[in-house]
């Protein structure tokens, strides 16, 4: 006798001392978030958030929100220690580490030897802390598209990080890297790191970022599409998303025909990642909070339109005026798919 196939899998039962990782986006006071001891990390966003706190496991983003934005909370199971020193800030608990690092690039010398500091830096916390797997890294960067040719800010970029890495990374993490606006030529990163590897993932539709060629740039981008932490009870870390296939941009100038590029780009992400892990939802849902980068502020409403098109209303999103690290790029999506409650 066959038994009934269950039309839906059951949710996955807690795993015993795993990793586990919980980001919503929150309006609630400063205080009263970092408060909860297993806050890990507490991000604010543009001007209208407060610039900078005490306590190291805040940090503002200078992307300016679409509207008054909630804060995005990072939270883990198990007490957090956070700690500042030598202009890293650092927490650590339930298994994972949250860190920041802010390179100003004027006494560095410029950006690539910034992103060459600020990737060597972060290299040497995490060998003296015993994270050896950064599983995502977000980078910040002024003006990101200035320049032309190989001495495009982005470009320049990418040689000072692979510097800074010096081969220490065995696989590339999960990134973002987005153009800000705020006039500090001050280089931000910060990351989640892992005591585990997790997997990298890559996109059948798009060239391995690492395998660029040549027209890109000196160096190409080290970063993997998407990175499956070795904890199920940690989200899938989906890379900055966006309208490229193969290693082209396609639909410049087009925001309505970009959007639906990234949407497939996400959804073969996706369904890399369920080949993986079954257990992964196959599409977004109220665990899969989203950000979503827009070049222009004046695309905001049209964007506001077309997410509601491809997304239900109960998908998490923040929408930030940021800029794609190709000229001709207006919006990309980064985020992650179902954290564990
Ligand atoms: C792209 O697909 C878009 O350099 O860390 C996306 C995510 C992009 C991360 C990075 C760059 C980075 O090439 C750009």
């Amino acid at each position: 006798m066959s038994t009934p196939h269950p039309a839906s899998l059951p949710p996955q039962p807690a795993v015993l001392g795993a990793a586990r990782l919980r980001v919503d986006y929150v309006r609630a006071s400063l205080d009263g978030l970092l408060a909860d001891g297993r806050v890990l990390a507490v991000f604010g966003f543009g001007a209208g958030a407060p610039a900078r706190h005490d306590d190291p496991r805040y940090l503002r983003v200078n992307l300016q929100p679409d509207g008054a934005a909630p804060f995005e909370v990072w939270r883990v199971d198990g007490q957090v220690s956070a700690d500042r020193r030598g202009g890293i800030a650092t927490a650590v608990g339930g298994g994972l580490a949250f860190g920041a690092i802010e390179v100003d690039e004027a006494p560095a010398g410029g950006i690539a030897v910034a992103a060459e500091a600020a990737y060597d830096r972060l290299c040497g916390w995490l060998a003296d802390n015993g994270f050896g797997h950064v599983q995502k890294a977000w980078n910040y960067i002024d003006a990101i598209t200035e320049g032309d040719g190989d001495a495009e800010r982005y470009r320049q970029f990418c040689v000072g990080r692979e510097r800074g890495l010096r081969g220490r990374w065995p696989r590339y993490p999960a990134a973002t890297a987005i153009g800000c606006h705020d006039g500090r030529r001050v280089l931000q990163v910060y990351w989640l790191a892992a005591r585990e590897p997790g997997t990298p993932l890559e996109n059948p539709r798009q060239v391995s970022a690492f395998r660029y060629p040549r027209q890109y740039g000196p160096q190409p981008p080290g970063f993997t599409r998407a990175l499956l932490p070795a904890s199920p009870a940690l989200p899938l870390l989906i890379s900055g998303t966006a309208a490229v296939v193969g290693h082209a941009s396609m639909h410049a100038g087009d925001l309505a025909a970009q959007f639906d590029e990234v949407f497939r780009n996400l959804d073969s992400l996706l369904l890399v990642a369920r080949a993986e892990r079954p257990g992964l939802p196959a599409a977004f849902g109220a665990d899969s909070p989203l950000r979503v980068y827009v070049r222009r502020q004046e695309d905001l409403p049209a964007v506001r339109a077309r997410l509601a098109r491809h997304l239900p209303d109960h998908v998490p999103r923040l929408l930030l005026v940021g800029e794609v690290c190709r000229r001709e790029l207006l919006v990309e999506i980064d985020g992650f798919h179902r954290c564990a409650g």
